[in-house]
């Protein structure tokens, strides 16, 4: 029996995350969050059972923490938690949905998610800490680095590389085999048909340099 899991956040996110891990029967420890108005209430029947300090009363031994902080708005905030928690010792539950096609060689870094409708592609190695949101879909030999937040909707082809921390917006489409550099954004709906650099913000169809 797995150890339960203790979620990071009560906002949408986390939402989705409780409903994945409900319906693959994970124990679940509550809900801490930084905002004091949300204690008592809860995220789905799970309760919110007070801030980050909480997370010390239980040994990380005996729990598995789930990032409920999405990276739209709080992208900073979605890695810093994963990196500090980790520094004290603590490990990051892998999150998949009973729905999402996953391939048997697929490689799930620690504390990835995958939601509702994923569909990930033979030979994909997915980073540390990084979403696949709703119905995303990712063909074969595809890499994306560690928190990156490929949104709902997004089709990414075959033998794509994503670097860490990027944005893929909901939709966005990219073609076979090109390569994102680190800390870029892929702006909803746009369509990517050559390599991005690293740091910038691309969008529309074809994709585009907005800001460097
Ligand atoms: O340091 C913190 C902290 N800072 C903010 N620790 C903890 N434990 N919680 C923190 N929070 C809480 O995160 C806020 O008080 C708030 O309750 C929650 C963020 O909720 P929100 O709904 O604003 O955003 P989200 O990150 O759950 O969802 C965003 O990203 C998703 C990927 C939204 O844009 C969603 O629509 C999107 N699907």
């Amino acid at each position: 029996m797995s150890a339960p899991v203790l979620i990071l956040g009560a906002g949408g996110h986390a939402k989705v995350l409780v409903e994945a891990l409900l319906a693959d029967g994970a124990l679940m420890a509550g809900v801490v969050d930084a905002d004091p108005g949300r204690l008592g209430q809860s995220v789905l029947g799970v309760p919110v059972i007070g801030d980050d300090r909480v997370v010390e009363d239980f040994p990380c031994d005996t729990v598995r923490l789930v990032n409920g902080i999405g990276s739209v708005g709080l992208p900073n905030l979605r890695t810093s938690i994963f990196e500090r928690f980790s520094e004290c010792g603590y490990r990051f539950a892998t999150v998949v949905h009973p729905s999402a096609v996953v391939a048997s060689d697929v490689e799930l870094g620690e504390g990835v998610q995958v939601m509702a409708g994923v569909v990930l592609q033979p030979s994909c190695r997915i980073g540390r800490n990084a979403i696949i949101n709703t119905r995303a879909s990712v063909d074969h030999d595809c890499t994306i680095g560690d928190h990156t937040h490929i949104a709902p909707g997004v089709t990414v082809s075959g033998g794509v590389t994503i670097g860490s921390g990027c944005h893929v917006g909901t939709g966005a489409t990219l073609i076979q085999g090109v390569r994102v550099g680190d800390g870029s954004v892929i702006g909803a709906g746009a369509v990517v048909t050559k390599d991005v650099a690293a740091g910038v913000t691309v969008v529309g169809v074809p994709a585009k340099v907005v800001m460097r």
